[in-house]
């Protein structure tokens, strides 16, 4: 039988994961699937960013780590915004290591990312033991994260996430369906639609930035591609007009997953 992609046909399915049912939510009735990548390094500018743009995105994509004035006070502002406009907090911190030290880049240090992070993305690099210390980390702690996202694949030139390097990954979080919500990826690396699939390097004018990344046209990434929600720093965040600028990749993003026949 054939799978059907529509988001109204996967809502259900979807909603089994507790992240995957509070970004699907988020997406219909905001009718956008556009994750914000704001790598600024002001806890001002990103606010500034975030008052602009928070109609049209879903998620907002965080490297905490760039940031160079951190306060809880900045914290407590996004968490306000979130909630009030309705998008979901990802920290892109890429953990990557044993699950001992990974639990405790996730709630120690500065940033306590486990407190107010929904999401975070997790390379599959270090097995699946360390994912499954994490989730246990998660579920038995009180946190703000609903799930993480596996790295199948990176968008960087010459990336070594190829060969059978996704086709794992996808075996990884086929054993966490609870905490893994999807991956972050090139092409859809997995034909199971109760998983999300995150794309990053998307811009529609250029197609690399002199420094390994690769972009593709939204077109490309949504409708070729196959993936559900597009990840955009620097085309948005560097346009001359941020809020129009987000509301065209909002646009055209949407009308691609809609349009996208299977
Ligand atoms: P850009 O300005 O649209 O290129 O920003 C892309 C963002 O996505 C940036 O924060 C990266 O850290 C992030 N990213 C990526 O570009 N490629 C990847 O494979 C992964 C994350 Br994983």
């Amino acid at each position: 039988r054939a799978i059907c992609w529509s988001l109204e046909n996967r809502k259900l399915l979807l909603s089994k994961n507790p992240l995957n049912k509070h970004i699907i939510e988020i997406m219909m009735s905001k009718q956008t699937n556009l994750c914000v990548a704001a790598d600024l390094t002001k806890t001002s500018e990103i606010i500034e960013l975030v008052q602009k743009i928070h109609s049209f995105i879903c998620a907002l994509k965080l490297h905490i780590d760039i940031i160079e004035d951190f306060s809880w006070d900045f914290i407590t502002s996004l968490q306000t915004l979130a909630q009030e406009h309705k998008f979901v907090l990802f920290e892109d911190r890429k953990f990557a290591d044993i699950g001992k030290t990974m639990e405790l880049q996730l709630n120690k240090g500065i940033y306590k990312i486990s407190s107010w992070a929904n999401m975070v993305t997790v390379h599959s690099v270090a097995g699946d033991a360390t994912i499954s210390t994490f989730r246990e980390v998660v579920e038995n702690q009180n946190t703000a994260m609903e799930g993480c996202l596996l790295i199948a694949e990176l968008s960087t030139e010459g990336a070594l996430t190829r060969d059978f390097y996704p086709k794992e990954t996808v075996e990884f979080a086929k054993k966490y369906p609870n905490f893994v919500g999807g991956f972050i990826c090139q092409k859809r690396c997995h034909d199971d639609p109760s998983f999300l699939y995150w794309t990053p390097g998307v811009n529609q004018e250029q197609r690399g930035d002199g420094a390994g990344q690769q972009w593709r046209s939204i077109q490309q990434a949504v409708t070729q591609d196959k993936n559900d929600i597009i990840i955009v720093g620097r085309a948005i965040t560097s346009a001359q007009d941020v809020k129009a600028e987000a509301e065209r990749y909002a646009t055209a993003g949407w009308s691609s997953l809609i349009s996208r026949s299977d």
